[in-house]
């Protein structure tokens, strides 16, 4: 067609028709979408609204404990009965702090994060393998202070929250297997006991031979409650003991050194610290007068005392305005703070109600910079994991200098203390930062066997050190659930977590005073 005989009047309005027609069927398109995708989400709420609180509350759990589960059910299908999981190797691992033989520790340390989380066939399962296979009267040597918090704690937990006889029977079972190990000429337990024989010895290690403050001063929350459970009280004694040994000595500076000898009743090597070697001594003095009902004035008495020394010689402030805990050693402080210290963030929020001089304001402010300190040392990381130690000097703040020092091995210090510190405060920034760990660890740590820790959290490569914690499954992704949980979940004026996450419940014991006398328990 000749384009010069065109009406072009014809031409566009028949070009506009065409046009406008179009964009009216995409126009009517779209609306038609929009109103099905409507109607569709309506459908959907309706669906939900039919769904009963419990559906609705189980749909939501899922989504919370998908890390346990992943967890639980590498460890169940590849590491069964073994201490713990290897999740890359995909079998069974064990350290020597469990002895020689197969004690399943994940299982037990695993119980009651279970239940919370309303794992129920999970817990079950857990219940019948201990039953069925748990058994003491093995010839393997073990650390007294493991199996305390990790079995006895874990047991009794699992005894209180579901009620199940069997938890409590074995807790009293292993306890007694314990017993041997304070055969020495002080009282002072030997750091390994074998459970066949009774018979104890020390870290080869340790100064001097000396036993570990973190060790003999990380018993009594468990004993007192199987005196208690029991009615012997032979637990409480043992502990009590310990207690009164150490009020007797003399403190440099008004600190605890780390290291005495079960012999001689002496001191070992003068280093003090919050972190590795003392850390849960000062957790266990606050948490013997919380969980007495704050009748225990002793063990309250005896934390104040030593939280003032500790603030008076160990916490400073780096130049960048961090707030650190050092170590004491032989008169010097090391500017280094572990990651296992960052509990102490937590530690100061809790003691904080019912501190010397009113002074509540000054530790939660004090245990809320541990915190931020501690956040940083997983922020200026390349995988937002926290080095294991990290340094204060000169232009290094809370980084980690030494290659031995980068390694990450699901440690849940740095979430207990955001968890302690959200529930005092509700300050939204501790959910945040406790989602950032989680989000760290689901990129980085899980693989499909299971959740691995990594050697250098400042490659951006992690290379995996093929292990699964049994505290991984105890206490952070507990403490993970927590944090993202409501405040009736456990409420701390009922419950008093363990050094290994595991809740016991306050004791009410009425006309009672913990500090000296065993026969009323
Ligand atoms: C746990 O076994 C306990 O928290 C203990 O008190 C110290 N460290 C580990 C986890 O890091």
């Amino acid at each position: 067609m000749d384009p010069m005989n065109i009406d072009t009047g014809l031409f566009i309005s028949e070009v506009l028709t065409l046009t406008f027609g179009r964009a009216r069927e995409e126009e009517e398109r779209l609306r038609n979408k929009i109103r099905a995708d409507h109607e569709k989400a309506l459908e959907e709420a309706k669906e939900k609204l039919k769904k009963s609180r419990e559906e609705i509350r189980a749909e939501i759990q899922t989504e919370k404990n998908k890390m346990m589960k992943h967890a639980w059910d590498n460890y169940r299908i590849y590491g069964w009965g073994h201490n713990e999981l290897r999740p890359i190797a995909r079998k069974g691992h064990s350290t020597n702090i469990f002895g020689s033989s197969q004690m399943g520790a994940t299982i037990v340390d695993a119980l009651d994060t279970l239940y919370i989380m309303g794992l129920l066939d999970e817990f079950r399962d857990g219940q019948k393998w201990i039953e069925d296979n748990l058994d003491f009267s093995v010839n393997s040597e073990v650390s007294v202070f493991e199996v305390n918090i990790r079995f006895i704690g874990g047991l009794l937990s699992a005894y209180y929250l579901s009620g199940e006889e069997i938890f409590k029977i074995k807790a009293v079972q292993l306890a007694e297997k314990l017993l041997p190990a304070f055969n020495t000429p002080t009282g002072i337990p030997w750091a390994m006991v074998n459970l066949k024989s009774g018979v104890g010895r020390n870290w080869g290690w340790a100064s001097a031979g000396s036993s570990i403050l973190a060790e003999f001063g990380t018993l009594h929350m468990e004993f007192v409650h199987l005196s208690y459970l029991t009615g012997d009280p032979v637990y409480y004694k043992k502990v009590m003991h310990i207690r009164k040994l150490l009020q007797k000595m003399d403190r440099p500076n008004g600190l605890y050194p780390n290291y005495l000898n079960p012999r001689t009743g002496r001191w070992g090597q003068y280093h003090t610290s919050v972190g590795g070697l003392g850390d849960s001594f000062y957790e266990y003095l606050l948490k013997a007068w919380l969980m007495s009902d704050k009748t225990d004035h002793e063990a309250r008495k005896m934390y104040d005392d030593a939280i003032e020394a500790i603030e008076k010689h160990l916490i400073k402030k780096s130049r960048g305005g961090l707030t650190f805990i050092g170590e004491w050693k032989n008169g010097h402080l090391e500017k280094k703070m572990g990651h296992l210290a960052c509990f102490a963030g937590g530690m100061f929020a809790l003691g904080a109600d019912g501190s010397r001089m009113d002074k509540a304001g000054h530790y939660l402010e004090l245990g809320a910079e541990i915190a931020h300190t501690c956040h940083e040392s997983y922020d200026r990381t390349a995988l937002k994991l926290g080095p294991e130690s990290f340094k204060f000097d000169g232009a290094v703040e809370a980084v980690a200098v030494r290659q031995a020092e980068k390694y990450y091995i699901l440690r849940p210090e740095v979430i207990e203390t955001y968890w302690y510190l959200w529930r005092f405060t509700h300050d939204p920034r501790y959910r945040r930062w406790g989602w950032e760990a989680a989000l760290a660890i689901e990129k980085y740590c899980r693989v499909s066997g299971g959740f691995s820790g990594v050697k250098d959290v400042y490659s951006s490569t992690p290379t995996h050190d093929d292990v699964q914690q049994s505290f991984f499954l105890a206490e952070t992704l507990k403490y993970l659930y927590l944090l993202f949980s409501g405040d009736d979940l456990l409420p701390l004026d009922h419950w008093v977590f363990n050094t290994e996450a595991h809740p016991l419940p306050v004791l009410h014991l009425s006309n009672t005073t913990l500090s000296g006398n065993p026969a009323v328990l």
